[in-house]
């Protein structure tokens, strides 16, 4: 059994201090309860030991989309008692390939494995798949190609050769997404509140570059993420569409929903 690093107080704070918002929707009634709380980035990075680890206090885009998607998918009767019993096989199962921890690799560190693991597995369903023709082929090279980023593979040529042969899978594989101009203020119809939204990037190398959950204010669709400007949970000021515009490394937004 790997050891769980839990921040186990705030874990069940947040966990059990669920209020029943105005939403239905499991993953921004979890998604809101995040909000305010601060961005920081490698808190997965804590030693060399590949282990499962839940920091609710400190999150970045990726954890704080990963540890909403685990509260949300705990079975709904007696949702108290499930919700701590269930959220680490959760967030096992949504962080490792087909839910083994097998050191650093075995972590999903591209978006692309991170929702195909998900889609595999029946917990996500790739809602941009069915709803959008534009698509986008895989070249992923940049973890190996700036090993110096990450501590692991700075440390360890064995996992950087583990890391290129992951990249060399995925690469070439197709997805389809929403090309930025493609995507109006008010979203679509059938882009739904608590859809996990992956804004694409055209930086060399990699598919995503942030990661969010898709949240209207009336007619508009904004975005409910971890920011790393403003350095924690908000909804964002503009809709994701004027996000995009923003900010020239975005190309678009892949769309995947929660399945329970
Ligand atoms: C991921 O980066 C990391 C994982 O290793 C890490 O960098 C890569 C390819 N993967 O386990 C995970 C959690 O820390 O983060 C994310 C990163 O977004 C940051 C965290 C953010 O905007 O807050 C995911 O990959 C989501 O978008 C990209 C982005 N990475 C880079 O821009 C290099």
């Amino acid at each position: 059994m790997n050891k769980i690093l839990f921040s186990l107080l705030c874990t069940s704070a947040v966990l059990l201090s669920v209020s029943a918002q105005e939403t239905d929707n499991n993953m921004l009634k979890y998604g809101f309860q995040f909000l305010g709380t601060p961005y920081v980035a490698h808190t997965l990075e804590v030693n060399n030991k590949e282990q499962l680890i839940a920091n609710l206090r400190e999150v970045d885009c990726t954890t704080f989309v990963e540890y909403v998607l685990a509260m949300s998918l705990s079975p709904v009767q007696d949702r108290e008692a499930n919700l701590l019993a269930e959220f680490t096989p959760n967030l096992q199962k949504i962080r490792y390939r087909d839910g083994i921890i097998n050191g650093y690799p075995s972590r999903l560190h591209y978006i692309a494995d991170w929702a195909n693991n998900g889609v595999k597995h029946g917990f996500l369903e790739d809602v941009a798949a069915i709803n959008s023709p534009d698509t986008i082929v895989l070249s992923l090279n940049f973890m190996s190609s700036h090993p110096q980023s990450y501590k692991q593979l700075a440390s360890s040529p064995e996992n950087i050769r583990k890391i290129k042969e992951i990249e060399k899978s995925l690469s070439g594989q197709v997805f389809h997404y929403i090309p930025k101009d493609k995507l109006p203020d008010n979203g679509f119809p059938w882009i739904k509140d608590g859809d996990i939204i992956a804004i694409t990037t055209n930086i060399p190398g990699l598919d995503v570059a942030h990661l969010g959950i898709a949240c209207y204010e009336g007619k508009q669709l904004k975005l409910l993420h971890a920011s790393s400007t403003q350095k924690k949970v908000v909804i964002s000021q503009g809709t994701l569409a004027q996000m995009l515009k923003n900010n020239k490394k975005f190309t678009g937004v892949r769309v995947v929903r929660m399945k329970s």
